[in-house]
């Protein structure tokens, strides 16, 4: 009895259901196809709705599979499936001939880099390059140095299937330099322009011996300048740090980027080397044979002397370093100029006269 009753009920509401869809269709649809028959009784006009709006859905059937099938034959836009880069890149040479005596013009380089983009930009055309470089270089009247390393940098990079940009950080006025408060600006204004995974800080006199030496990030933060030939191609001390260097984003935020705070020449490549190991990180190193480095000999710059103070704050690195780094950097930007090898950003770090 009970089961009867439902069932009626059942039946009812679908009944009731399908005359108020019914009648649903038919306002919606009179309007645009019967304004012309108003004439016709309410019954007819009903009957009439019925049938059209079968018609309706009949005609427009055949019309949304055409359409399917139209997609499936129209071949989508020749757009080609990159693979990532191999881990190795192909192309790599190994050691490597680099010399300073000749000279060479910024627009003889800008000739020979015709693979680059405007800003010091470069991505392997015929696969995803595993990661996303920014090249920071500290910097402060070292023109002819600038001419040098790029015109040896940029075609390693290539080699290697880098996706990266230069980065020129030039200090603004005659204050005391500040080589990692620099190297900090130039993460900042990097991260604005593209989403990077990975920052490799160079000294702009510095040039790999050898194009094994893979400017990415790796596992641990990496030294890359393990034998300088001022160093007779070995580590000057067993935990140097100096140089070249590369972090992943999330190593340079796990040690609060550098400090802020070393003026003058030295100590701050130390400094960066105990944030590491206070934040239970050991550094990453090709061997000496890979990591061979040519150095463009130089006089010791003005307003860069070596800072007495420097070894001292040494010892208070892991202790100073949640409040020095990069969330208390300051810095205003002065002018960003994109060239084809490289983007130049001056900047005002705050420096003090000398
Ligand atoms: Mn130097």
């Amino acid at each position: 009895m009970r089961k009867k009753s439902l069932k009626t009920l059942v039946f009812l509401v679908f009944l009731s259901l399908a005359f108020y869809t019914v009648l649903f269709f038919y306002k919606k649809k009179s309007t645009a196809t019967f304004s012309s028959k108003k004439s016709y009784g309410t019954d007819k006009a009903f009957i009439w709705a019925i049938k059209e709006t079968v018609q309706v859905q009949q005609a427009k059937k055949p019309e949304a599979l055409e359409a399917s099938q139209e997609k499936i034959e129209i071949p989508a836009p020749a757009k080609q499936i990159l693979e990532r880069c191999p881990d190795t890149p192909p192309d790599l040479v190994g050691p490597l001939y680099v010399e300073f005596t000749v000279e060479r013009t910024l627009d003889e380089v800008r000739k020979e880099m015709n693979f680059l983009k405007e800003g010091g930009r470069y991505k392997p055309p015929d696969c995803i390059a595993q990661q996303k470089v920014a090249l920071i270089i500290p910097f402060r009247n070292r023109y002819d140095h600038l001419r040098h390393w790029l015109y040896y940098l940029h075609p390693i990079l290539k080699r290697q299937q880098v996706d990266y940009t230069v980065y020129i950080i030039n200090q603004d006025g005659e204050g005391v330099f500040n080589r990692a408060k620099l190297m900090n600006v130039g993460y900042a204004e990097a991260m604005k322009q593209y989403d990077y995974d990975c920052f490799v800080f160079s000294d702009i006199d510095l040039i790999p011996l050898d194009d094994r030496n893979l400017y990415r990030c790796f596992e641990s933060p990496r030294h890359l300048a393990v034998a300088m030939d001022k160093f007779n191609f070995n580590m000057p001390y067993d935990t140097f740090f100096g140089g070249v260097s590369s972090l992943s984003r999330d190593q340079y935020l796990k040690i609060n980027g550098f400090p802020n705070t070393y003026w003058g020449w030295g100590g701050e490549d130390d400094d960066i080397h105990e944030r590491i190991k206070s934040r239970g990180m050991t550094i990453s190193r090709p061997d000496l044979a890979t990591g061979k480095y040519k150095m463009i000999r130089h006089q010791r710059d003005l307003h860069n002397e070596a800072n007495p103070n420097n070894p001292f704050k040494l010892r208070l690195a892991s202790l100073n370093m949640n409040a020095d780094g990069i969330n208390s950097l300051r810095y205003t930007v002065k002018a960003i100029v994109k060239d084809v090898l490289y983007t130049f950003i001056t900047v005002d770090i705050e420096a003090p006269q000398s």
